[in-house]
């Protein structure tokens, strides 16, 4: 009853660094130019400028600085998820040829914001939104399959447009009354890539009562593009819907189908990816994550009409058999016109973002054909014991390779509640 579930709880110890930069005069300190100094001390600890610092656990970010549960500077105190966010570090792979990875604050909140998706030019970021720890509600439905009571859930801001039938009338198919949770495709958008993004808007291609999510966006080439997605259907397994669309991302005008039942079977299909080749040729990936899944892998199918017929899905030669999540497959031409592999897998310990280049770049008649696989970026860890960076997944890149990805963080076990323990944002790592 979800899709694009990144699979969690496993932790890697990542050891904070120390820091050596200037200290400061008690009272006041200089974070990125900015002085702050009410209610903010420095003492003991040497502080660094550019939001790194720590010792004891607290922490500098955007000029506000914390000490145990002191008041940031606009007045407001950081909550544990605050922290537990500024001081996470996801670990880049040396010679991966990535910058540390930033979090996208404006895109970041309490909901749920996994599947993400870049458009090519980085001005468009799409995602599966629920306003709720995923985690949380999904242990739930285990164990309360009909209709699990959604208010206690709530956690972040539902989009404008969003139906829980929380309140009369009623309009779910079910009947239920204590209302209906589901995820939506999410959009936010920017002017250039040195804004910030805007906050997220319910996509268009949104249904009420059923999950959507997994939106992906291939350029043709002739002023249309196609459109992909998954949503959960009548048995709560996924399909992959398609439109070609010609006027704008959001909001998408043309209806979606479903793809051929070459694809979409009563089984789970889910992280849709589309490449277009040329004129003909185009490649699907998808995996089957679901629920109670031993084993996930990626799939490929290949369609040389332009999307009319697809052959039967191939497992991908990187699948591993030491890992029981390979998925999340996304293809990226870098500026040299080779093309990798991005994908994430759990084959050593946690989901992580791994790629592999293409051995001769001739994906219309030579696709499954990957040279060694490798590491690119790690969950890391958050700094002082705060909680746990327990995956990063979702990989996306712009055409100018920035990666775009997301991770999911725990709080510490002590500090769980029934409806609150993890959160995963959408973060990226510019290309050096
Ligand atoms: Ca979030
Ligand atoms: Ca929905
Ligand atoms: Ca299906």
């Amino acid at each position: 009853m979800r899709t694009t579930l990144c699979a969690l709880v496993w932790l890697v110890a990542y050891g904070c660094s120390d820091s050596s930069e200037p200290t400061l005069a008690d009272g006041a300190l200089v974070s990125d130019g900015a002085l702050v100094s009410d209610g903010a001390l420095v003492s003991d600890g040497a502080l660094v400028s550019d939001g790194a610092l720590v010792s004891d656990g607290s922490l500098v970010s955007d000029g506000a600085l914390v000490s145990d549960g002191a008041l940031v500077s606009d007045g407001l105190p950081l909550t544990l998820w605050d922290k537990i966010k500024a001081n996470s570090r996801p670990h880049v792979t040396a010679g991966s040829g990535f910058a540390q990875p930033k979090r996208l604050e404006t895109v970041g909140t309490l909901a749920w914001e996994d599947g993400l998706y870049v458009s090519d030019d980085g001005l468009s970021l799409f995602s599966f939104y629920m306003p709720a720890d995923l985690i949380k509600w999904v242990s739930f439905v285990g164990t309360h399959p009909i209709c699990p009571a959604v208010a206690n859930f709530i956690r972040g801001e539902a989009l404008t447009g969003t139906d829980f039938d929380l309140q009369p009338p009623l309009n779910n198919p079910w009947g239920c009354t204590d209302g209906v949770l589901h995820s939506e495709i999410a959009v936010a958008s920017r002017p250039t890539t040195a804004d910030e993004f805007s906050g997220w808007k319910r996509h268009s291609l949104s249904k009420d009562f059923v999950y959507d999510g997994g939106f992906v966006s291939s350029l043709n080439g002739d002023g249309t593009f196609d459109l992909i997605f998954s949503q959960s259907t009548d048995n709560n397994k996924n399909d992959i819907f398609w439109v070609r669309e010609s006027a704008s991302l959001s909001p998408a005008l043309a209806s979606p189908v479903s793809l051929s039942a070459t694809i979409n079977t009563d089984a789970q299909q889910d992280n849709p990816h589309l490449e277009r080749l040329d004129a003909k040729n185009l490649v699907l990936l998808f995996d089957n994550h679901g629920i109670g899944d031993a084993d996930t892998q990626i799939r490929y199918s290949v369609s040389g009409d332009d999307g009319a017929s697809w052959s039967t899905p191939k497992l991908l030669s990187i699948n591993s058999d030491m890992a029981t999540e390979d998925l999340q497959g996304h293809l990226f031409k870098d500026s040299a016109h080779n093309w990798w592999l991005y994908f994430s897998s759990n084959r050593a310990g946690q989901v992580e973002i791994y790629r592999a280049k293409h051995r001769n770049n001739d994906l219309i008649g030579d696709f499954d054909n990957w040279a060694v696989v490798e590491k690119v970026i790690g969950v890391g860890a958050v700094l002082g014991d705060l909680g746990v960076i327990a995956a990063v997944g979702e990989p996306s890149l712009t055409s100018n390779g920035d990666l775009y990805f997301v991770v999911v963080y725990c709080k510490e076990a002590t500090e769980q509640t029934a409806y609150d323990s993890c959160d995963i944002d959408p973060w990226y790592a510019a290309l050096e």
